[in-house]
């Protein structure tokens, strides 16, 4: 006869099993341009028992949560030794972030947490919350991890326990596991988050995409993806920050953006994973969006569809922060296949799949934002008037076979 521990013990590693080794399923229909899946890829219940229970009776005996995990999101991505590896934003009862990362042979189940967080070192200036790892395979031979790390506002108002000030934090590491913490970036803005790394040198320096704020949640007179060149990751200065991708009026970015991961190279052009926000009467609505940048100067937009790529739906809209999806890892295959690992409101991390033929195809063909409602409407007339033209010209070959048979 099981007691009360051993009771809930069992019953919740055998949860955790059929969570972990539970099989995803393509949605089906989809939109051609990607596939979503049945299932999230992490969920705070993917947390090993380990990290939350005191698996001894003796000092445990409810079998109590010692340790809440709330959440777990915002995953950057990359693939070593033949395995799926994201770098989740795990997040505490306690509202506090760190990373973790989980591992998976195919890419879209059966996560599974390695057996502890990363111990990523603080700088002189600790860290009260660190979150939003980009995971980028430079061609210097390190691996970087670039994240948010914030702190309170110095300049906070006595009373004020909310303001914060955000920058760019980064490490490296080889394995994933060991991780060297670097300075902090140093640019002429206030304040950044969602900085990442360009994979390649350009003209010999690091490229960094950066998105400049000037308070903590406001991009204010900032915002827009920028870029900037820094001699060396060591001692990460940028002084000079262009705008690439500005935030735009009545877009899906036009409160602020952000680049996701770390562009793809492709024989068209960089492609680019970027979230927009724009504000409603229910608040901020996060959205994914593409777009190409040139190969000889990854600085300058070539191609960029209207809209939203992915955005919440269904049970994605409902979360700590709600209406949000935000990206920060994808993994390109060696058959062309692309994992695009996106989180839905602030609480779960999905998976979904493409190639890179699709994407491409997605982002040279969809028709560029009109900036007017007039303008979309004659989008939508151009693709009638091109079908009907189409349907004419297959019924007129058509014609004379039909006639023949006749
Ligand atoms: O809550 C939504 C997102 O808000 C921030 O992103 P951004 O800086 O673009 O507003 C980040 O805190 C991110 O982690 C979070 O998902």
């Amino acid at each position: 006869m099981e007691n009360t521990f051993q009771k809930r013990q069992h019953a919740l590693e055998q949860f955790q099993a059929e969570l972990i080794t539970r099989k995803n399923e393509k949605q089906p229909l989809g939109n051609g341009i990607y596939d979503r899946y049945k299932f999230p890829i992490l969920t705070n219940q993917h947390a090993p028992l380990t990290w939350r229970y005191d698996l001894n009776p003796e000092t445990n005996p409810f079998f109590m949560e010692r340790i809440g995990i709330n959440a777990a999101f915002n995953a950057g991505a990359v693939k070593l030794n033949g395995k799926y590896l994201v770098v989740a934003r795990v997040e505490g009862n306690d509202r506090k972030s760190f990373f973790a990362v989980a591992e998976s042979h195919n890419g879209i189940d059966n996560f599974r947490f390695w057996e502890k967080p990363i111990t990523m070192p603080e700088t002189e200036d600790p860290d009260v919350n660190v979150y939003d790892m980009r995971v980028i395979q430079h061609e210097d031979g390190w691996i970087y991890g670039l994240f948010c790390t914030e702190r309170k506002d110095p300049e906070a108002k006595p009373g004020d326990e909310s303001s914060a000030v955000a920058q760019c934090g980064i490490a490296r590491t080889r394995d994933l596991v060991s991780w060297e913490r670097l300075p902090d970036l140093k640019s002429t803005s206030p304040q950044q988050r969602n900085v990442v790394l360009h994979p390649e040198f350009v003209n010999g320096k690091y490229a960094l995409y950066t998105r400049p704020q000037d308070s903590f949640i406001e991009a204010g007179s900032r915002g827009g993806i920028g870029w900037g060149l820094t001699d060396s990751m060591e001692n990460a200065v940028v002084d000079d920050e262009s705008i690439i991708d500005p935030k735009t009026y009545h877009t899906v970015y036009e409160v602020k953006n952000g680049q996701g991961p770390a562009p793809i190279k492709t024989e068209k052009g960089y492609l680019h994973l970027a979230h927009g926000v724009r504000n409603t009467a229910a608040g901020l609505r996060y959205v994914l969006y593409l777009f190409l940048t040139d190969l000889q100067d990854p600085s300058k937009v070539i191609a960029k569809p209207g809209g939203h790529f992915i955005a919440p739906e269904g049970e994605e809209r409902v979360g700590d922060v709600s209406n949000v999806t935000f990206a920060n890892g994808w993994i390109l295959d060696e058959d062309g296949t692309v994992f695009i690992y996106y989180a839905s409101s602030d609480t779960r991390t999905h998976v979904a799949t493409s190639t890179l033929e699709q994407l491409l195809d997605y982002v040279l063909n969809t028709p560029a934002d009109g900036f007017r409602s007039a303008a979309s409407v004659e989008q939508i007339n151009q693709l009638v008037d091109r079908n009907k033209a189409y349907i004419k010209s297959k019924k007129q070959a058509l014609a004379p076979e039909l006639n023949g048979a006749n």
